[in-house]
């Protein structure tokens, strides 16, 4: 199988966990409204590139083989719950405001605020409860899975990446630039590469590798991270609307400091190519074979949405 078709059928299977373990309707007498697992649903399978289950299920694969990526499944699909509730609230008229997401409607768009919220909240949920469920008949891993999760997405880390950013953003005095390199590094580091690194750790670990190797991936992760932000910010400057599947140009209209605005577009792709590297060294430096977790971080720097 060449590598692409391999990036597929992860995804694929990441797609039949998600399905599965986020159900349409729980079937439980306490499941509640409907409108709310809709909600929940709209987002989650509005066709995100679902990079973290792939990344977890890679990692899981390296480490264990096919018993570790089965073993990684509902971690993968716990990663993913947390991405889209961070997305849905990200998009939220009281944060970034936007009324497209993986190529429609957001969902406080398709269905009302309020909605939204209690989506992205539910989803948030779903993913512990997803780990504290499918890993019961193996506590200590099951427990080392919600301490990374649960850290990647805390105050400290997505949801304190998140705030720095707003805070960046608001509080900037005429011109002084919004935020300066180490503090859009903070930024990123938290908002953007804590779940990759969450994503490539919660794979080692469920597929059973040592902890030293674990902590090769957290690097790896980390790299990244700030790779994946500085094409983002790279694809924001460049690529249109349609191709991103989100409202494109939206960093300079808000005058926000990017990596673009801060290095310009070349040097920002030069420093892209870097953190890659940074990355790929990690990498090769894990026992087992890395090469579809290096095809999978060239893939990242050479994305397009
Ligand atoms: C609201 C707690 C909270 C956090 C929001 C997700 C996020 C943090 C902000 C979105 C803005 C942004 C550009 C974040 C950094 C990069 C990022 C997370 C992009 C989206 O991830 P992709 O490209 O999306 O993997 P898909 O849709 O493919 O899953």
């Amino acid at each position: 199988m060449d590598f692409s078709n391999k990036l597929n059928a992860l995804a694929s299977r990441a797609e039949s966990a998600l399905d599965a373990l986020v159900p349409a309707l729980p079937p439980d007498a306490h499941a509640g409204p409907a409108r709310i697992h809709a909600a929940m649903r709209y987002s989650l399978q509005a066709g995100g590139k679902r990079l973290r289950p792939v990344l977890a299920l890679a990692a899981a694969e390296l480490a264990g083989g096919e018993a570790g990526l089965e073993a990684a499944l509902p971690a993968a699909a716990a990663l993913e719950c947390v991405h889209t509730y961070s997305l849905i609230h990200d998009d939220l008229p009281c944060m970034d405001d936007d009324d497209l997401r993986r190529g429609r409607p957001t969902c406080h768009r398709a269905f009302d605020e309020a909605t939204a919220l209690l989506a992205g909240d539910a989803l948030l949920d779903q993913a512990f409860l997803i780990l504290a469920g499918r890993y019961a008949d193996r506590p200590a891993l099951g427990l080392r899975l919600v301490r990374e999760l649960a850290d990647a997405a805390s105050g400290a880390r997505l949801v304190g990446g998140q705030m720095q950013d707003l805070l960046a953003e608001g509080a900037a005095p005429a011109g002084r630039p919004p935020a300066t390199a180490a503090e859009l590094e903070f930024i990123h580091l938290n908002k953007t590469a804590a779940m990759l690194e969450a994503s490539l750790v919660c794979g080692g670990l469920a597929g059973g590798l040592a902890d030293e190797a674990v902590e090769t991936l957290r690097r790896a992760g980390r790299h990244l991270g700030l790779a994946f932000q500085i094409v983002d910010d790279v694809l924001d400057a460049t690529a249109d609307t349609a191709a991103l599947g989100k409202t494109a140009g939206k960093d300079a209209r808000a005058g926000k400091t990017t990596y673009v605005s801060l290095h310009g577009l070349d040097a920002a792709r030069r420093l892209a190519a870097e953190q890659t590297d940074r990355a790929a060294a990690a990498l090769r430096s894990l026992p087992g074979d890395p090469a579809f977790l290096l095809f999978l971080a060239e893939r990242m720097l050479l994305r397009k949405n």
